[in-house]
């Protein structure tokens, strides 16, 4: 029998990526996501033996349980949960940000995150399974304009440890991956659709890929039983460091 991993946020950059390189590997996987056409889109190119796809907001506690409860047989067990669907909005300054983006990437981040966990964590146990948390090089680099999304992702890799503390024992693997710069429909979310300002922000910086991210999920999933990857930190060669900002009077 195959394994089974859930993968949120797979209609796009790097949980499709993940979804395409675990059913290569022979894995089965529950595709989720809002896109209910992109997700139709990777059953028909890999398969409906190989994903399912589970549309719903993840934002939506119900339409999460209803999507849960409605898992086919072959998709129950899951072996694998791939917290990955997330969202920067906005680059401003926290004095001109806005609420809503603030508040909506906390329901996405946060909470949406932990009410999925909660709710796959008897089955990740009784199967000694493992979590994939997706956070970022912003839960511990503060940058102008990364307020709100740091936050969120510092919570990700904290809560990833601390679910490690609380897992003791039981056989479930929990790892933070946390990547910097990678091109996928990010930036184009984080500006609300301005194109020109995602190709300017990766032109010529030679980033990392979805791909680059998916291998990186698959091998944490298929080390063995006895090794836990607790936090990965991922960057593109062409990204570093900048000193710290002074201002002067
Ligand atoms: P994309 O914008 O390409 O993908 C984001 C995914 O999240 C989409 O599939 C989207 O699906 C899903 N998603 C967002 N909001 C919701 C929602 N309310 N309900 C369900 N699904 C939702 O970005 P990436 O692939 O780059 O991002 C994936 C993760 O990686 C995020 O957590 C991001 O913060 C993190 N990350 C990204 C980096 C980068 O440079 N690209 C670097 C570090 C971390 P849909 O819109 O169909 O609902
Ligand atoms: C995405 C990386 O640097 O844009 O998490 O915050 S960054």
């Amino acid at each position: 029998m195959s394994r089974v991993a859930l993968v949120t946020g797979a209609s796009s950059g790097f949980g499709r990526a993940t979804v395409e390189r675990f059913v290569a590997g022979g894995w089965r996987v529950v595709a989720c996501g809002r896109r209910a056409e992109r997700l139709q889109a990777l059953v028909d190119a890999l398969g409906p033996g190989k994903v399912h796809a589970a549309a719903f907001d993840i934002r939506d506690a119900d339409a999460m349980r209803a999507a849960l409860d409605a898992l086919p047989d072959d998709f129950r067990g899951i072996d694998l949960l791939v917290n990955n669907a997330g969202l920067a909005l906005g680059t401003r300054p926290a004095q001109e940000a806005s609420l809503d983006d603030w508040r909506t990437m906390i329901e996405t981040n946060v909470t949406a995150l932990v009410t999925l966990t909660h709710a796959l964590l008897p089955t990740l146990i009784e199967r000694r399974g493992a979590i994939v948390n997706v956070s970022s090089t912003a839960a511990k680099y503060p940058y102008t304009g990364g307020n709100v999304y740091g936050g969120t992702k510092a919570f990700v890799s904290q809560f990833s440890l601390n679910l490690r503390a609380d897992l003791h024992g039981t056989g479930v693997r929990v790892t933070a991956v946390e990547p910097g710069m990678a091109e996928t429909e990010f930036t184009l979310v984080r500006t609300h659709g301005d194109q020109a300002a995602s190709d300017a922000l990766y032109a010529g910086a030679d980033p990392m890929t979805a791909a680059d991210i998916a291998d990186t999920i698959w091998w944490i999933a298929n080390l063995p039983p006895h090794l836990n990857i607790n936090r990965i930190e991922l960057m593109p060669t062409t990204q570093s460091f900048a000193g710290f900002n002074v201002h002067r009077s």
